[in-house]
């Protein structure tokens, strides 16, 4: 390891070296140096020669967390293991990787015989690993069902946007050079830091604007030049609004609209059904906001609007809507392409192999779970899009693959493949995600720990973590079209005294690949190969990278549709503002999907369900970021859980009192299909008819055998969230995490 050494900071302390590394705790992936000392880390530093973060890392990184709360856990799993019990008995066997792979693959090959090779599932969770290998391995199995958080997360703007502007740049915002930045149902501050630091940086240096629209008064709103304090989950109507207040107003960019756009008189005649004072009933934002909002957005350039996972894709029924509007918003100003506005990615330049989606015969395709219903996502949207957007990857419906798990219709999906995912904590409708998993004949999962979804697998195997991989460091939360940095295997399997016999999540897909009749397609036996398959192109291997590049950047290019030949990337070659691929849509399969964005109430509100009226009469928010909690991490017993060791609902004072409930009480928090506790916080950041539950809550430190599962129905919030299909969003599927209707009361003594 030691040619991997950073000159920069070479060190002649005996026994002591530096490695780069790209952190792995968030998206934006920081470039650290990390100091080993004897083959143990004993330090982690931003790189100030990162051109991404320029020295900056987190509190994540701070005071040695990392160490003992992460990679140095002394919950970490060591060995894989193999269910001895009942499935989650709780009762494990310790096996080689070598049986493990084997039987899992054998296994694997009995269930492709006996089902179907659609039988076979794989779900992912958010980016933190190559997002493509289960593609690959998938799709060359012969099974169409990888699905995921994606739908309501991202994957669903990857392929609206494209749908509109035949392109993605709804996370290359050019925060650093905007005027106005528009934090809209994000908040940086918490769930990716670096961004925030760009953000404040801007406002410090450039003096940007900050506009913020969430319905509670965040970190980043407590800074902002303007907030709209919306009712979770009506960002539809306010984007519709905005839009009518733009076009009446004729504020609108005329210039790009009439070069560029298609199905503007339409989109015109839709957006006049939203005006302020309708959508300030709807929204509970005051009208004289929203109109001064709008003003700001179309006067204020360039301006950069990013996506945001709870003002938009968490938004169910409305999440298609929501998005849409957004990027409809971001082309009617004038922003897209433009410096200090939202930079249009271009498709990706992985070749075929990466995904092999091609290796996917249409028979097999045709099975995605989710086709005929939800099919913005599935292959048959693929199949259109992709016509003229030729990369976006499909998906299949979660919620429907959990139910075709349990109840075997269409078919039976009976073995699933789980790698940095965790089902049982992150999907909505907690009770039937364990059902499902509990009716598998195949469950395996890779992960570092062992969690509520490794305690219902067969089999449960140690994962690498991103200190324990080399990598290319690509970050799709960026301002430049393209980052890599270079980063080796900064700790090797045993190294300094760790017992972990982990797998990295190549060599785990490899594994498994090379023993289904694979190998071929893959690219040898370690992640290095892939690495260096990537890099070819470039004339690089991995180590040169490592060595001689370190970090590569692309350049930004502004208003390529400028340039000659150009067309946007959707049928027409323009933004379609009236989307042809959704009408398209709606005529192949018979649904009755709108190509404008619309408004409806919320699929698990009350304005939906009468019959709660006066019982849920709160509207609940599920899942807003907190640091130093990642989605279902940093729950270990350590560092990290004691800076927060209890899960935390936000209640406003006044309600609060109505209710009897004092700070730090222990409450129940009670939806239509459930209830769940946590500790009550006072405080008026938001609004008296509004509570925050926090996402994700599980006890690593509780029994782990069935039904208990780490404690995850006790404090879990995803464990009273329906995912009720006739409450998705009709196109993508996506379900619903704010804006549902709850109620919330004291626990009694004895009950927590
Ligand atoms: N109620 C509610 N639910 C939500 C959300 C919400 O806001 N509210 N957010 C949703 C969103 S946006 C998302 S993206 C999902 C996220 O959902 P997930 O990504 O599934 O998040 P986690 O529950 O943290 O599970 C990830 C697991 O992967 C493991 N892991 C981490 N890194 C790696 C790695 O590199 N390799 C391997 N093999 N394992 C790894 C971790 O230890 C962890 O157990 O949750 C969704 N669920
Ligand atoms: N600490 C931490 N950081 C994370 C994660 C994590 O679990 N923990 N998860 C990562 C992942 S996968 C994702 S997707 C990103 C998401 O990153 P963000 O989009 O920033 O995530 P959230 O905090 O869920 O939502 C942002 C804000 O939206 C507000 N909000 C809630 N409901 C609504 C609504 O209906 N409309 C609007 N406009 N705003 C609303 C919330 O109050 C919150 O302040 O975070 C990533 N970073
Ligand atoms: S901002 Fe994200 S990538 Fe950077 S140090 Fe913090 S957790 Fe790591
Ligand atoms: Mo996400």
């Amino acid at each position: 390891m030691a040619d991997n050494t950073v000159e920069t900071v070479a060190t002649d302390e005996e026994g002591v070296e530096v490695l780069r590394a790209g952190c792995f705790f968030c998206h934006v992936r920081c470039g650290v140096l990390v100091t080993k000392k004897n083959g143990r880390i004993i330090d982690i530093k931003g790189d100030p020669d990162c051109p991404h973060n320029k020295g900056f890392v987190c509190s994540r990184l701070e005071k040695g967390r990392y160490l003992e709360g992460f990679v140095y856990n002394p919950n970490r799993l060591r060995r894989p293991l193999k269910r001895a019990g009942e499935r989650g008995g709780g009762q494990w066997e310790e096996i080689t990787w070598d049986q493990a792979f084997d039987e899992i693959a054998a296994k694997l090959a009995e269930l492709r015989d006996k089902y179907g090779a659609e039988t076979l599932a794989f779900t992912e969770g958010t980016a933190r690993t190559w997002s493509w290998l289960h593609y690959k391995f998938t799709n060359l199995f012969g099974s169409p069902n990888t699905g995921g958080n994606g739908t309501i997360c991202y994957s669903s703007d990857m392929w609206l946007e494209p749908c509109t502007y035949g392109g993605f740049c709804s996370d290359k915002s050019d925060w650093v050079n905007a005027d106005l930045v528009i934090l809209w149902g994000r908040n940086t501050d918490a769930s990716e830091p670096l961004l925030w630091d760009w953000v404040t940086t801007n406002r410090k240096d450039r003096g940007a604007k900050l506009m913020v629209i969430d319905p509670r008064c965040s970190e980043v709103a407590q800074q902002a030049d303007l907030w709209l304090q919306l009712r979770p989950g009506t960002d539809a109507a306010l984007a519709l609004g905005m839009i009518n207040v733009i076009i009446q107003e004729d504020l609108y960019d005329h210039e790009f609209v009439d070069e560029w756009c298609v199905g503007f008189d339409k989109l015109a005649e839709r957006a006049a059904e939203y005006p302020v004072d309708k959508v300030a009933e709807i929204t509970w934002v005051p009208a004289e906001k929203i109109v001064q909002a709008a003003r700001m957005y179309a006067t204020i350039k360039p301006a950069c609007l990013p996506w945001g996972q709870k003002g938009g894709d968490a938004n169910g029924i409305n999440a298609t809507s929501t998005i849409r509007a957004k990027a409809i918003l971001r082309a009617i100003t004038g922003n897209i392409d433009r410096k200090g506005g939202d930079l249009l990615a271009p498709p990706s330049r992985f070749p075929p192999s990466f995904y092999e989606h091609y290796a996917l015969p249409q028979e097999q395709r045709d099975k995605m779970i989710g086709n005929d219903r939800f099919p913005g996502l599935t292959y048959k949207g693929w199949d259109i899009i992709s016509q003229a957007y030729p990369s976006f990857y499909p998906y299949a419906n979660a919620p429907l693959l959990f139910r075709a798990m349990r109840d075997g219709d269409p078919y039976p999906v009976k073995a699933l493949i789980v790698q940095a995912d965790n089902p049982v904590v992150a999907f909505s409708n907690t009770k039937l995600v364990v059902e499902a998993l509990m009716n598998l004949e195949l469950l395996v999962v890779h992960d570092y720990f062992m969690t509520p979804t490794g305690a219902l697998a067969d089999y449960v195997l140690p994962a690498a973590t991103w200190l324990e991989r080399p990598d290319n460091c690509y970050t799709v939360m960026n301002h430049r079209p393209m980052y890599f940095g270079a980063q080796a295997r900064v700790l090797d399997r045993f190294e300094g005294g760790a017992d972990i016999d982990f797998r990295d999540d190549y060599e785990f897909f490899y594994g498994l690949a090379s023993r289904l009749g694979q190998t071929e397609q893959w690219w040898g036996p370690k992640a290095e190969d892939m690495l260096d398959f990537q890099l070819a192109p470039m004339g690089l291997t991995h180590e040169k990278f490592y060595n001689d590049v370190k970090y590569m950047v692309g350049q930004k290019k502004f208003e390529k549709y400028k340039e000659p030949g150009y067309k946007f990337l959707t049928p027409s070659g323009k933004v379609e503002l009236y989307s042809s691929v959704i009408e398209k849509l709606s005529e192949e399969i018979g649904g009755n999907f709108d190509p404008l964005p619309f408004f409806e109430y919320p699929g698990l509100s009350v304005e939906k369900h009468p019959e709660w009226e006066g019982e849920y009469p709160l509207v609940m928010i599920a899942g807003a970021r907190f640091m130093p909690c990642y989605h279902s991490e940093h729950r270990q017993p350590g560092p990290y859980r004691d800076l927060h060791p209890d899960p935390i609902f936000d209640i406003h004072p006044d309600t609060a009192i109505d209710l009897d409930i004092r700070d730090g009480d222990w409450c129940w928090i009670e939806t239509a299909v459930g209830r769940i506790k946590q500790r009550a916080r006072k405080t008026s950041s938001v609004d008296p008819r509004v509570i925050s539950v926090q996402h994700d809550w599980w006890f690593p430190e509780k029994e782990e055998a069935y039904p208990s599962l780490f404690g995850v129905f006790e404090s879990s919030v995803n464990v009273i969230l329906d995912d009720d299909p006739d409450s998705l969003d009709q196109l993508i599927g996506a379900w619903q995490q704010t804006g549902v209707a709850a109620k919330v009361y004291r626990c009694a003594e004895g009950e927590y």
